[in-house]
């Protein structure tokens, strides 16, 4: 077995120390930690997944595989950060009210930071309230809002709303994202910026900070 076959394996298993030593090889044997993040610790989460959506694994079995993923991503965070960490602009993330899923905003915070962006990192279960507050106290560029459950992503809705109702929306841009939102929803909830991988929010973001584009 590879390498990043090995942190794939370890990670269906939810073993975070083997996951931890195996990420640590790859990197010693120069693998570009971006590699490792999509072929070995995504492809290891998208197998669960695939299991899950077909009952051959539930959700502790889930719930061990994430917290290896997370591990696995603290470890290369440092390795895919930009090296000149000057702040091109705020970008505040989170996942909404009633989700806890955090693996994708975990990883669009680590993309958004590799671009030199500063992230205020909310956590998951974040209210309306709570992300505007967080934009107003850090002057934040763009709002990044995360969701996993179709029931979850209506509080997208009420994030946009509560923006539009404090008369904020010129100061900061909506982003929304998640696997089960798509630019339609965007449109029809009024939302800025749809972008279905954190690689391309990250570059999207990038570009709204630095150059302007909206
Ligand atoms: C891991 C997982 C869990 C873990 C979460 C642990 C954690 N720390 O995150 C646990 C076990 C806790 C869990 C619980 C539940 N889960 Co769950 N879970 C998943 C699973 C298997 C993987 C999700 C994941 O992390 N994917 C990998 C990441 C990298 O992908 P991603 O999040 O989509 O992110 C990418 C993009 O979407 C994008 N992105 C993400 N966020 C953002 C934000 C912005 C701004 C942008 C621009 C882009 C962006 O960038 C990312 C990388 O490129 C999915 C299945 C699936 N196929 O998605 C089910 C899934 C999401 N879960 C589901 C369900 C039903 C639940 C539970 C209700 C189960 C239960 N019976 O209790 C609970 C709900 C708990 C809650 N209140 O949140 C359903 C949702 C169905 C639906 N349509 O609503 C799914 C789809 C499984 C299924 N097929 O039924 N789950």
């Amino acid at each position: 077995m590879t390498t990043l076959e090995r942190i794939s394996d370890y990670l269906q298993k939810g073993r975070s120390a083997k996951v931890k030593e195996a990420v640590e090889q790859a990197l010693e044997e120069n693998i570009p930690p971006r590699v490792i993040m999509d072929k070995g610790l995504l492809d290891g989460m998208r197998i669960v997944a695939e299991k899950f959506k077909i009952d051959e694994v539930f959700v502790p079995q889930v719930l061990v595989a994430s917290r290896a993923i997370n591990t696995g991503l603290q470890i290369l965070r440092p390795f895919l950060l930009a090296e000149d960490q000057v702040s091109a602009g705020v970008v505040i993330v989170g996942t909404v009210k009633g989700d806890m899923h955090d693996i994708g905003k975990n990883i669009v915070h680590i993309m958004m930071e590799s671009k030199g962006l500063k992230v205020i990192d909310l956590g998951v279960d974040v209210s309306a309230e709570q992300y505007f507050n967080a934009a107003v106290e850090n002057n934040a560029d763009i709002v990044c809002c995360s969701a996993l459950l179709t029931a979850t992503m209506e509080e997208m809705r009420h994030v946009v709303a509560l923006f539009n109702e404090k008369n904020y929306r010129k100061k900061v841009k909506i982003m929304i994202g998640g696997a089960p939102v798509s630019q339609r929803f965007c449109d029809h909830i009024g939302a800025d910026i749809y972008t279905d991988d954190a690689v391309e929010a990250a570059m999207t973001a990038y570009d709204i900070c630095v150059k302007g584009v909206s």
